[in-house]
């Protein structure tokens, strides 16, 4: 089913992504009201339902589940089609891994994700590096369904588990000078054959405000389709910021950083021209290469794909719009 949008295209209602399983029990439901005996069994439906909700998005089960409940926070739940669990999980960057886009799948099976730790320090009053056991009982882990678009213009609709990356940095207090955040990544040449290209100034490198990362929208992942994320996503933890291009969602986190002043991205350190420290997802400022007014929704190729309009901030302007009040989004790109 499709409905209009302002945007005045087509966005699937919530039960295109509603399992089959809860659908035909709604379509039972119906069926028992139709016949007049709906009666006490409602409540037990209703019940039911909200149970189904959690961890809807099963994956293939390769991996170990991932339990989480739907998120409640604002925008976190996208109702577009979900990105086929073959295609979030087997067209990647991860240059670490590669540049081609089933080099991470193919290759990232000697990322070895235990031991993991993760060490937060700067500007806080309780530095601390964290195993990813501790992080895993953090806080509780969420399904977000999240649209990313890349920076190449080709995008996806992911549901992710984890939780606010807010609950990390509470954790460590940061102290009054923190304005900034850094997310360095693993880089380790026995693990990692991308690294051997200097493509990158390695260890891939990552920044955000502090308060863009203290966003809710900002997620720290440990999981995809109900399950642990596969390796060429980014395993144990990787980062999703969903308003700006994909390069800004660090994967394989090891180090996170609170500084006082603005940190630079490995990205922006290859080619500051084109990769700004926001990359805030903008359809009216051109990547220096190539347009950025539309995108291809992975899934869809085809002859009669439609070219998508890119929305402003990837559809959360109403979300994150109001951290850049007032700021030229062309300079600031
Ligand atoms: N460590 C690391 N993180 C990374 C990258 C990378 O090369 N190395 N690529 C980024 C880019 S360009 C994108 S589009 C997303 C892709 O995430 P996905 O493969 O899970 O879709 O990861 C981002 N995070
Ligand atoms: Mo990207």
């Amino acid at each position: 089913m499709l409905i209009k949008t302002d945007q005045g295209f087509e966005h699937p209602t919530p039960s295109d992504i509603t399992p089959r399983a809860v659908f035909e029990q709604r379509r039972g439901l119906l069926k028992t009201l139709a016949a007049g005996a709906a009666g006490p069994s409602l409540a037990l439906w209703a019940a039911r339902d909200a149970r189904a909700q959690a961890a809807t998005t099963a994956g293939p089960g390769r991996l170990p589940k991932l339990a989480a409940q739907r998120s409640t926070v604002e925008g976190a739940v996208v109702m577009d089609k979900l990105t086929a669990y073959e295609h979030v999980t087997g067209y990647n960057n991860f240059y670490e891994f590669g540049l081609e886009k089933n080099d991470p799948a193919r290759l990232a099976h000697t990322l070895r994700t235990r031991p993991w730790t993760v060490t937060v320090e700067g500007e806080c009053t309780k530095p601390r590096t964290f195993g990813i056991e501790d992080l895993l009982k953090l806080a509780p882990m969420e399904e977000r369904i999240y649209r990313l678009r890349c920076v190449e213009g080709w995008s996806m609709v992911v549901p992710w588990v984890g939780y606010s990356v807010s609950n990390i940095l509470r954790a460590v207090e940061p102290t009054g000078k923190a304005k900034f955040v850094e997310f360095i990544t693993l880089a380790d040449r026995t693990q990692m054959p991308g690294l051997r290209s200097s493509v990158l100034d390695w260890p891939y490198k990552e920044g955000l405000r502090l308060d863009e990362a203290m966003h809710p929208l900002t997620l720290m992942a440990f999981g995809l389709y109900g399950e642990v994320l596969p390796n060429q996503n980014g395993a144990p933890l990787r980062l999703v910021v969903p308003w700006k291009y994909g390069f800004k969602s660090a994967k394989s986190i090891v180090k996170i950083r609170l500084l006082e002043r603005q940190p630079r991205s490995s990205w922006e350190e290859s080619a500051a021209s084109e990769y700004g420290f926001y990359s805030n997802v903008n359809p009216q400022v051109d990547h220096p290469r190539w347009s950025q007014a539309t995108e291809r929704r992975i899934g869809e190729d085809g002859v009669f794909q439609r070219k998508r309009p890119t929305l402003m901030f990837n559809g959360y302007e109403a979300q994150v719009g109001q951290l850049y009040a007032g700021m030229d989004l062309r300079k600031f790109y």
